[in-house]
C-alpha cells in the first residue's frame, strides 16, 4: 500500500500548518533574540519599536501570567530571558502586529544594552567549570579495571562527533486562536501535543482542559520538533491570550536554524582491549555531550547514548560514563537517534584504530564480537539478536569478499583515486528509555453508514504512520481503505500523549488502534450472530460481507452497522495500550527498558580524489531488520532517508558555532545537506525478516530511527580510502569528513 498522502503531497494539497486559512483579525509575531551567547540584560528599550508600523503589542517576560518556565525534564529554561540570556538566539521580546514583516520590522528596532559573561562552547571546558546538566552517569558491565590485565592489545583515543541542524522542510511554526471561557485552540507543528498543551498551560496560567492542540500533519520533525515546538506555540498562544485575537508564528528558515538547538555534538574518549582472537574484553568510553544552555531533552539523550555505548557488540567487561555540560549554545534536541548514534560512533572509531594498528580490517573485529541471542547488554538486558543473522546474510548476497577484491586491485592500479570500503553493523533499542512514556491511545468510530475515523496520539510527519495505523484498522475491519480515515491529532480527542518519537509510534498508537478494532469486531460479530441466527464465533467478515463458517452471506458491512445503530450497539472504542514486561532502575543502571532490537549491517564503498580531496559515496547495500514488514514502500523509504541523512550527518553537514556562540553555519549556503547527488548511485536496501514476539505492531518492527545509524559506515570507508593512500597517516576520529578534512589526512603527517 501506498502512503495514503503520497498523491495529496505530489499535487501540493496536503495542508500544513501554514496553509490552514487564517481567520480575520489574524495578527503576526518575530522575536527579538540574544545578539550575544552570554550576557546581563541592563536595559531594553521598546520605545522606537512600539511605534513602528503594525506593531500591535511587544510583550517580556513581565507579560506572562502563569511561570515564565517552559523546560520539560529539567525547569531550567525560560520562555523570554528576563536578567540573562546564556545562548545567541535566546527570545528576549515577542512582537505582534498585523503583518510578519511590519512585526519582523519592529525587532530590529529593539535596542539593547548587555554586560558581557564570560562565554563556554566547548563541552570539555564546561565540565572542568563543573557546568553540568544533571550529575554523571555510568552504566557497566563486568569488572573493567580487572579485564584490562587480559588485553593482548589496548588502544586509547579521542573521537568527537558534531551537531546536525534538522532541517525538516517545514520550519518551526503555531497558529492560536481564543476560544470563550479562556480556552485556546492551538494548531502547532508538534511531534508533541501534549508537551505543547502542558507547557503553554503553564505559562498561561490555565489548565490543560482549557488548551486544545491540533496537529494534522509536520513537513518533517527528525525529533526537532519533540520538544522546541513548543516555545512557538507558547509565544502565539500568550498573545491570544492577551490581544483576545488569533495569532500566528511561522519561522524562516534563518530564524529557525538560529534560535533552535541541534544534534549534540559530542567529544569522547575511549579504551579498548582485544584478546589474540580479535575477542573485545574490555571497554572503556567517556561521553561529554554538548548540551547547550538549557537541558531540554540532554538528560534522556544522554542516557541513550549510553545504552548504544557497544553498539551491536557482547563486551563482557565495559565501563561508559556520560557527562551532559552546559554550554552557551542554543539548548540542543533531540534528532533521529536520540544520542544513540554519537555513542555507536565512538565504539566504531575505537575497533577502527585497533584494526589499524593491527594491520587488518576492522570487519574482522566487528564480525567476531557480534551479540548472540542470550548475551548481555552492559544495562542488563538479555538480547534477541539478530546481528549476526543480519551480519552473515549482507556478506553473502552483497558478496563482501568479491568487493573487497576488486577495491585492492583498484587500489594497487591507480594513485590518484583510491576506493574504501566499511561495513556497520547497527542495534537499536526501541521504546521510549523512559518506561512511563510507553503508552498511547486510540479512539475509533464506526459511523452509521459503515465508515471509519480514526484518532491517536501519533503524529503524521511524513514517516507514514498514518498509512500503518489505517492499514490495521482495514486489516481488522477487512474493510476497504477508503472507508477509513485518519484524523488529526488533537488533545481533547486523545489525551496525555508521548510525543511521536522512539521510532515507537507506530508499535504504541498501532497498538492501541488494533485493541480498539478488535473489541468492536467482537462487537459486531455478536450482532451479525443475532441477524443470522448462529454464534459469534462462527462469524467472520470478510472484504465488507459476513461470512458464517467460511460461507458468504447475503449481509454486508454496510447493513451490519446499521443494524448495530438501529439496536443502540456503542459503535465506538477508545483502547489504551502500555508496552508490556519493560522496566528499567537508574539506581543500579540495569533493566530490561526495551520491548526489542533493531539490527542491520550495512556495506559503504567510496572513492576519493586524492589530489582535490573531493570524494563520492558509491555504493552502500544494506541488510535490514523489519520483522515482518507491514508496509515495504514506507520502510524501505524510512532506510533510504536515515541513510541519506545519516551520510550527511558524517561527510558535509558542519554545524560551526564561532568561540561566541554565533551560529556561522546559519543558512543553506554555508550549511550543506544531502541533496538529489548526494545519494549513492547503489543504495540497495534488502530486508531481513525475523520473530518479535508480538510487541511490533502486526509483527513489523520499528523503523524511524535505526537507518541513520547506518551512515556512520560512510565516515570509515572514506577513512579506509584515506589509509590507502597514505598507511601511515595519524588520523583523528573527527566526523563530518568534509572534503577540507579529507584533503588534510590524505597529506596528514604520518605516526612516529
Ligand atoms: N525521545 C524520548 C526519544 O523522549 N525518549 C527516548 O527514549 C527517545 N528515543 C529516541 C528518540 N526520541
Ligand atoms: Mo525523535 S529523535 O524520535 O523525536
Amino acid at each position: 500500500m501506498k502512503n495514503i498522502d503520497s498523491i495529496s503531497h505530489l499535487q501540493g494539497k496536503s495542508i500544513y500548518l501554514d496553509d490552514l486559512p487564517t481567520m480575520q483579525g489574524t495578527l503576526y509575531c518575530a522575536i527579538y533574540d540574544a545578539p550575544i551567547a552570554h550576557a546581563k540584560i541592563k536595559n531594553l528599550d521598546l520605545s522606537i519599536a512600539e511605534k513602528s508600523e503594525g506593531v500591535v503589542k511587544i510583550f517580556t517576560y513581565k507579560d506572562i501570567k502563569g511561570a515564565n518556565q517552559i523546560g520539560g525534564i529539567i525547569l531550567d529554561e525560560q520562555l523570554l530571558a528576563e536578567d540573562v540570556v546564556d545562548f545567541c538566539g535566546m527570545p528576549i521580546a515577542l512582537i505582534v502586529a498585523n503583518t510578519s514583516e511590519n512585526a519582523r520590522s519592529a525587532a530590529k528596532k529593539i535596542k539593547c544594552e548587555f554586560e558581557a559573561l564570560p562565554i563556554i562552547t566547548d563541552p570539555r571546558e564546561a565540565m572542568q567549570k563543573g557546568k553540568l546538566i544533571i550529575p554523571p552517569r555510568t552504566f557497566k558491565i563486568g569488572n573493567t579495571d580487572d579485564a584490562w590485565t587480559l588485553c593482548e592489545h589496548i588502544f586509547e583515543g579521542k573521537a568527537d562527533t558534531n551537531g546536525q541542524e534538522h532541517l525538516y522542510i517545514e520550519t518551526q511554526g503555531a497558529y492560536a486562536i481564543p476560544l470563550e471561557n479562556e480556552s485556546i485552540r492551538i494548531y502547532s507543528s508538534t511531534q508533541g501535543p501534549t508537551a505543547v498543551q502542558r507547557i503553554t498551560a503553564r505559562v498561561l496560567g490555565i489548565g490543560m482542559h482549557q488548551i486544545e492542540v491540533d496537529v494534522t500533519r509536520l513537513g518533517g520533525g527528525f525529533g526537532g520538533k519533540e520538544d522546541q515546538a513548543t516555545t512557538w506555540a507558547i509565544m502565539c498562544a500568550l498573545a491570544a491570550q492577551h490581544l483576545k485575537v488569533p495569532v500566528k508564528f511561522s519561522l524562516d528558515r534563518l530564524e529557525d536554524m538560529r534560535m533552535t538547538g541541534k544534534r549534540h555534538p559530542y567529544s569522547s574518549d575511549f579504551k579498548i582491549g582485544l584478546d589474540k582472537n580479535l575477542k573485545i574484553i574490555a571497554y572503556e568510553a567517556t561521553f561529554y555531550q554538548n548540551a547547550g544552555a538549557a537541558a531540554d531533552l540532554s538528560p534522556a539523550v544522554m542516557e541513550r547514548t549510553l545504552f548504544h555505548s557497544t553498539n551491536t557488540y557482547f563486551i563482557p567487561n565495559a565501563t561508559c560514563t556520560a557527562y551532559s555540560c552546559k554550554t552557551n549554545l542554543p539548548p540542543n534536541t533531540a534528532f533521529r537517534g536520540f544520542g544513540g548514534p554519537q555513542g555507536m560512533f565512538v565504539i566504531e572509531a575505537a575497533i577502527a584504530k585497533a584494526a589499524a594498528a593491527l594491520g587488518i580490517d576492522a570487519y574482522e573485529i566487528q564480525q567476531c564480537n557480534l551479540m548472540k541471542t542470550g548475551d548481555e547488554f552492559l544495562y542488563g538486558q538479555k538480547v534477541e539478536s539478530e546481528a549476526i543473522a543480519c551480519w552473515e546474510k549482507a556478506v553473502v548476497q552483497f558478496e563482501l569478499k568479491k568487493r573487497v577484491e576488486i577495491i585492492n586491485n583498484f587500489n594497487k592500479e591507480n594513485q590518484l583515486f583510491k576506493k574504501g570500503i566499511a561495513l556497520m553493523p547497527i542495534c537499536f533499542g526501541i521504546s521510549f528509555t523512559k518506561t512511563l512514556m510507553n503508552n498511547a491511545r486510540a479512539l475509533v468510530h464506526i459511523y452509521s453508514d459503515g465508515t471509519v475515523g480514526i484518532s491517536t496520539g501519533a503524529v503524521e510527519m511524513g514517516q507514514g504512520v498514518n498509512t500503518k495505523i489505517l492499514q490495521v484498522a482495514a486489516k481488522i475491519f477487512s474493510l476497504n481503505t477508503h472507508k477509513i480515515k485518519i484524523n488529526s491529532t488533537n488533545t481533547y480527542r486523545i489525551a496525555n500523549t508521548s510525543p511521536s518519537a522512539a521510532s515507537a509510534t507506530a508499535d504504541l498508537n498501532g497498538r492501541a488502534t488494533q485493541m480498539a478494532c478488535e473489541q468492536l469486531l467482537e462487537r459486531l460479530k455478536i450482532v451479525a450472530a443475532e441477524m443470522l441466527n448462529t454464534v459469534s464465533e462462527k462469524i467472520e467478515i470478510i472484504n465488507e460481507k459476513i461470512f458464517v463458517e467460511n460461507k458468504e452471506t447475503e449481509i454486508t458491512w454496510e447493513q451490519l452497522i446499521l443494524a448495530a445503530f438501529l439496536k443502540r450497539i456503542n459503535l465506538s472504542e477508545h483502547a489504551h495500550y502500555a508496552t508490556p514486561d519493560i522496566h528499567f532502575d537508574s539506581s543500579k543502571e540495569k533493566g530490561h527498558p526495551f520491548a526489542y532490537h533493531v539490527f542491520g549491517t550495512s556495506i559503504f564503498e567510496v572513492t576519493i580524489d586524492c589530489i582535490r580531496g573531493t570524494y563520492r559515496i558509491d555504493d552502500v547495500r544494506v541488510m535490514h531488520d523489519v520483522g515482518k514488514s507491514m508496509n515495504h514502500l514506507i520502510d524501505r523509504g524510512q532506510c533510504e532517508g536515515g541513510i541519506v541523512q545519516g551520510i550527511g550527518w558524517m561527510t558535509m553537514e558542519e554545524v560551526i558555532y564561532d568561540k561566541n556562540g554565533k551560529l556561522r553555519s546559519n543558512a543553506l549556503s554555508t550549511y550543506k545537506v544531502p541533496d538529489i547527488y548526494s545519494v549513492p548511485k547503489v543504495l540497495d536496501v534488502l530486508f531481513h525478516e525475523s520473530p518479535t514476539k508480538n510487541l511490533a505492531i502486526l509483527n513489523s518492527k520499528a523503523v524511524g530511527e535505526p537507518p541513520i545509524m547506518y551512515g556512520i559506515g560512510a565516515y570509515f570507508a572514506l577513512r579506509n580510502a584515506i589509509l590507502a593512500f597514505n598507511p601511515k597517516a595519524d588520523l583523528a576520529f573527527d566526523a563530518p569528513f568534509t572534503p577540507e578534512k579529507v584533503l588534510l589526512a590524505l597529506y596528514a603527517k604520518t605516526k612516529v
